[in-house]
């Protein structure tokens, strides 16, 4: 069932991560007064007595399942056991806890590395298992899969009102700006801006990037998907099912460019004009993940922030977050 009432019970699983923040202001801006969230402290998602606990006395309407154990490419790859494990138990705690209390609809987050690393470009919803995946993220991937499938299987067996979107690379204000666990855009905004400022003139220091620089990544604002969730709670389920039969949404900006073209990007936003080069120790990861956005299109939707006001603000909020 759709969302209608601006006081119905809004539960963001996550909230105070990069992605479940921009959601509960984006609700909050639209008039939604009666959102709820825990701290990974106050409610622990992957004991499923504590969510069901939690599920039974709050009751809540909706639920964005925001909540993930997230990281770059080097932090998939160095705890698979935690982006695996994590993330399964997370899924099954709060999907199942949804189902049984009998929410309206609840909105799952997966990501585009789902698809096969060999997915035809842009990817479309239905190549779902249609291939291997990529190594460095496969713990992480299966997990979302997983995740989809139980909100899949919960909508054939039970009829319950369950959507995954599938987002693409997001970055935003209150990104993981840590060199060892962070996803390519905020390190290297970070590192531009620490090469920037080693010396006064800047002119000289390098920024060393990953891998060959060749892969293709897609880049959306974090404020563009929480808008999404939104559209999504608030379009009727036929609607989606209409165009989403297995419940999965893409949500992407419908184009994507090389990390060494990234990189020219960041350097003129943070002003650094020293030298690039390359560690080709760490790992390149999937060549490609550009994402089929249609089926949002049907429905109406598309991202808004081109992706240098998207860096401009993540910049700002980074430089504040720094001198704070
Ligand atoms: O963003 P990222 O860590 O993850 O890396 P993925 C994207 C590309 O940027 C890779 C390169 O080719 C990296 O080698 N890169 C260059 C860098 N310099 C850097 C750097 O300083 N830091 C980082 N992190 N990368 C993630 C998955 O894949 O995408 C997650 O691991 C999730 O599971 C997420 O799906 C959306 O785009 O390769």
């Amino acid at each position: 069932m759709r969302l209608q009432s601006k006081d119905a019970k809004i539960y963001v699983a996550g909230h105070r991560g990069m992605v479940g923040r921009a959601i509960w202001h984006d609700l909050q801006d639209a008039g939604y007064t009666n959102l709820i969230g825990r701290t990974s402290d106050e409610l622990d998602l992957r004991d499923p007595h504590a969510t069901r606990d939690f599920f039974e006395a709050e009751q809540p309407d909706f639920v964005v399942l925001a909540a993930a154990r997230v990281g770059g490419i080097l932090a998939n790859n160095r705890y698979p056991a935690d982006f695996l494990g994590d993330n399964l138990a997370i899924e099954q705690s709060v999907i199942r806890a949804a189902h049984e209390v009998g929410v309206d609809r609840l909105v799952f987050l997966g990501s585009t590395c789902i698809y096969p690393k060999h997915a035809p470009q842009p990817m479309p919803e239905d190549s779902l298992l249609t291939g291997p995946l990529e190594p460095t993220n496969q713990w992480y991937a299966v997990a979302k899969i997983a995740g989809h499938k139980l909100c899949q299987a919960m909508h054939r067996q039970h009829g319950d009102d369950m959507v995954t979107l599938m987002p693409t690379n997001l970055y935003g204000p209150g990104d993981d700006f840590d060199l060892e666990t962070s996803h390519v855009l905020p390190a290297l905004l970070r590192k531009a801006h620490e090469a920037k400022s080693r010396k006064p003139s800047g002119s000289d220091v390098p920024v060393t990037l990953w891998g060959s620089g060749e892969p293709k990544r897609e880049f959306l604002y974090v404020d563009d998907l929480a808008d999404a969730v939104r559209f999504v709670l608030e379009t009727p389920e036929e609607e989606i099912r209409e165009v989403a039969p297995d419940g999965m949404l893409n949500v992407g900006v419908g184009e994507d460019l090389s990390i060494n073209e990234l990189i020219g990007l960041i350097q003129d936003v943070v002003g650094h004009e020293g030298p690039v080069e390359h560690d080709r120790s760490k790992p390149d990861g999937t060549p490609r993940k550009l994402v089929d956005t249609s089926r949002m299109e049907s429905l109406g939707w598309e991202a808004q922030t081109p992706l240098r006001t998207g860096i401009q603000r993540t910049y700002q909020w980074y430089l504040d977050s720094i001198n704070s």
